[in-house]
């Protein structure tokens, strides 16, 4: 074993916006992205390629830097580097002087062979969040990780690693915050103080490069921003994809998809999405249709559109081995697969048998890929669900001897799966013209938000899972991915009635609200559960399409700043000790004025902590006062939520699909506050991209308690809103007030009571 220190630096120079550090063993490259993102690469190739799959941006800046005897020091106006040149040592400040996070002093970063790791001091009272989709506690302390793509079904609350891999965490301590992302696909690990005596962090990868950036803003919010910047943001959804969602592994026949289908318009239970599982496929070919069981693609689908429905359909990355197969013989004859050093190509088995991979590391196998959907998209299909892009084979263990292009498969894993999500993207958005594609994506990594919505695998039909669902959306919020779905009711096993109602009512509470399971298990629409359950279930979800407008400005919001939907508490209120508490570390913010506290099923009443400020209970108006625990009815009807004061929530009546025109009518519910607030409106056609150029809608809307008034700003965007009146609700106040209602002009607007 050759074990390697970081020793002391040799010489230090500029080149263009690098500066770089020679040690005996290795190069230090640093640059600045800007004020406040610092990449630091310590790497033993420095000739290598420098590429990432996550980082779409360049350095902003040039290099600057001073030097003394015996440090090197990199100032911007948000952070400062402080290097120790022997051994080479790297901390972290803020402008001021505070400290944010340093290399152990002793172990710094080393080298067994290619593994890399790196040993970061822990300060006494510091706390992690993010790591995407990983199970455990919000904060991560004394928790250790592996990142490795991994086909995890039949996962537990305890399973590491699951399907996705973001390397990226944010430190908490004292009053500073920072972020810390390691670019390295490799097999990785983070130990955050679990295994060592808490006296340190460690991280690091089975090989490659140190390479990390390091993020000082000082709200948990300006990392995210920083972090989505370097890494890419998602771009509006399109809106049907917003309501909800019915799958099942598998509705077998077209008859019966049609028939979920029009039983959800005779219970008139609102519903946008239907969707084919494997079983549409002949022989789970991939770009085919089963000629008995789904004889008239486009008939079918016309049908569902006539419905108002559309449909998703799956696609997985192995294409099985047959000749005569059309995605079969073009692959093998223009070399797509991924294959043995010695030029065969590698077969592994799934669902349809034997199977050849796509190189979707390679351009023109992207474009081949994406190109094959107009099998999907002719007959009518607009969602893309891709599975099994871990890549999953049958035990899991794909050699490492299998290459994509002069990759081994341990080097680009955990990047497989966001490669096939960009290959079905791009050409789904190229083949759908000017309409937008949902993609739908279960192996990731950091930066996968460019292109695809993810969900949380196969859970499982219990409450554990019920909490563990809310907080790997809510890590995956701080991690970059804000469109993100559970299974609803678990897909594994059966959940009670009781479970699926509260479950449902947590769906109104999930970016993509999708109610999936598993083969052979009982049905799970809406109406399996009697009547009364039905009216529940009904209830939750038309109060998912009533709040469409308001979550639509968030999914907005997103894509401007980068904040998820979902926000962990320890977002809005990170030095709040209470926030992190096992009891608490479920709740999040659902935008910017909804607090949500998922319960079990079995629980009739919740504890629940509201942070500082004063809030209302969602259903009852009845107020809070925050910084305060509280026991609360948590009956299944009504899972404990609570408004904001001074929260501004635009809703709209109660539709079927997001297709239906609707009233025409925007209630904006406002809640009591004696301070004023605002909120960023946005609307657009929901479907295609004119907003790129300029056609949506945005207009600030304004509450001043002061003067009695909610007022609408002049609107921007050469969009026409589909609601031709408003009308103000204010909550909270002594009784319910609706305000007259006035017609939406573009103008500025003044409503005043
Ligand atoms: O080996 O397509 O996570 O959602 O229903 C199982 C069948 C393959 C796993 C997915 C699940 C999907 C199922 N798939």
């Amino acid at each position: 074993m050759d074990f390697k220190m970081l020793g002391p630096s040799q010489s230090v120079q500029q080149k263009s916006n690098k500066l770089i550090i020679k040690t005996a063993e290795a190069e230090a490259h640093i640059t600045i992205y800007s004020p406040s993102v610092i990449r630091v690469n310590i790497t033993r190739q420095p000739a290598g390629a420098d590429e990432s799959f996550a980082v779409i941006r360049e350095p902003l800046a040039q290099i600057a830097y001073e030097e003394t005897a015996e440090e090197i020091i990199v100032k911007t106006s948000a952070l400062t580097l402080r290097i120790s040149k022997s051994p080479l040592r790297f901390a972290f400040y803020t402008p001021g002087g505070e400290l944010l996070s340093k290399d152990d002093d002793r172990f710094g970063t080393n080298w067994q062979n290619s593994r890399v790791t790196n040993y970061r001091e822990l300060q006494a009272d510091e706390k992690f969040i993010g790591l995407g989709e990983k199970v455990g506690n919000l904060n991560r302390r004394a928790s250790s990780f592996t990142n490795w793509n991994t086909d995890a079904s039949d996962h537990t609350p305890k399973t590491d690693p699951l399907y996705e891999t973001f390397p990226f965490f944010i430190g908490i301590h004292g009053a500073v915050t920072y972020g810390f992302f390691l670019d390295n696909t490799h097999k990785s690990y983070f130990d955050f103080g679990a295994s060592c005596d808490d006296q340190f962090i460690w991280l690091g990868a089975e090989d490659g490069d140190l390479n990390y950036y390091f993020f000082g803003a000082q709200t948990v919010g300006r990392i995210l921003e920083d972090y989505t910047w370097l890494t890419g943001r998602m771009e509006m959804p399109p809106l049907w994809s917003l309501g909800y969602q019915q799958c099942r592994w598998s509705y077998m026949t077209a008859q019966e998809v049609l028939d979920v289908a029009s039983k959800f318009r005779e219970h008139n239970v609102p519903a946008d999405v239907m969707y084919c599982d494997i079983d549409y496929m002949e022989g789970f070919k991939i770009f085919t249709w089963n000629n008995e069981t789904f004889p008239d693609p486009k008939a079918f689908i016309d049908k569902l559109k006539a419905m108002n429905f559309k449909l998703v359909t799956i696609v997985d990355p192995g294409i099985k081995v047959e000749e005569g197969y059309q995605q079969y013989d073009e692959g093998v004859e223009r070399g797509y697969f991924a294959t043995y050093p010695n030029g065969e190509n590698y077969i592994g088995e799934v669902w349809p048998g034997r199977c050849h991979f796509p190189d979707f590391f390679r351009e023109d196998v992207r474009e081949w890929w994406g190109a094959a959907f107009t099998a999907l998209t002719e007959p009518g299909v607009e969602g893309f669900w891709n599975d099994m892009n871990e890549p999953a084979v049958w035990n899991q263990n794909m050699p490492w001897i299998v290459k994509f292009g002069d990759k081994f498969m341990p080097e680009v894993r955990n990047v497989y799966g966001m490669q096939m999500a960009r290959a079905t993207y791009d050409g789904t958005r190229k083949i759908l013209g000017n309409k937008r594609p949902f993609v739908l994506t279960r192996a990731a990594y950091s930066g996968t938000q460019r292109y695809s919505a993810v969900w949380t695998g196969d859970n499982t039909a219990t409450d554990e899972h019920l909490l563990l669902g809310a907080r790997l959306v809510n890590s995956l919020g701080v991690s970059g991915m804000a469109y993100v779905g559970v299974d609803i009711g678990g897909f594994s096993g059966n959940p009670t009635p009781e479970m699926m109602v509260r479950w449902n009512n947590l769906g109104i509470y999930t970016p993509m609200y999708r109610n999936h399971s598993i083969k052979d298990s009982d049905y799970r629409e809406p109406w399996q559960y009697g009547e009364e359950n039905l009216g529940l279930i009904r209830k939750f979800i038309e109060d998912r399409y009533r709040l469409l407008p308001y979550l639509y400005s968030a999914f907005y919001q997103t894509t401007q700043t980068g904040l998820p939907v979902c926000r962990t508490l320890a977002i809005d209120y990170t030095h709040d000790k209470a926030v992190y508490y096992e009891d608490y570390q479920n709740q999040f913010l659902f935008g910017d004025g909804l607090l949500v506290a998922p319960v079990i099923s079995t629980a009739l009443t919740a504890k629940v902590y509201l942070p500082c400020g004063d809030w209302y209970r969602l259903s009852t108006g009845e107020k809070f006062e925050g910084g305060k625990e509280y026991e609360v009815d948590a009956p299944l009807h009504d899972m404990p939520v609570f408004a904001k004061a001074g929260a501004i929530i635009p809703q709209q009546n109660v539709i079927q699909s997001t297709q239906d025109a609707g009233d025409g009518i925007l209630e904006i519910h406002v809640w009591n506050s004696t301070e004023p607030s605002t909120f960023v409106y946005y609307e657009d056609d929901g479907d295609t991209y004119n907003y790129e150029q300029g056609t949506y809608h945005k207009r600030n809307i304004t509450f001043t308690p002061a003067s009695k008034t909610v007022t609408l700003s002049s609107v921007e965007g050469g969009y026409t809103s589909k609601y031709t009146q408003i009308q103000v609700v204010l909550k909270g106040f002594e009784e319910v007030m609706k305000i007259d209602m006035v017609d939406n002009a573009n103008d500025e607007i003044v409503i005043e009571w």
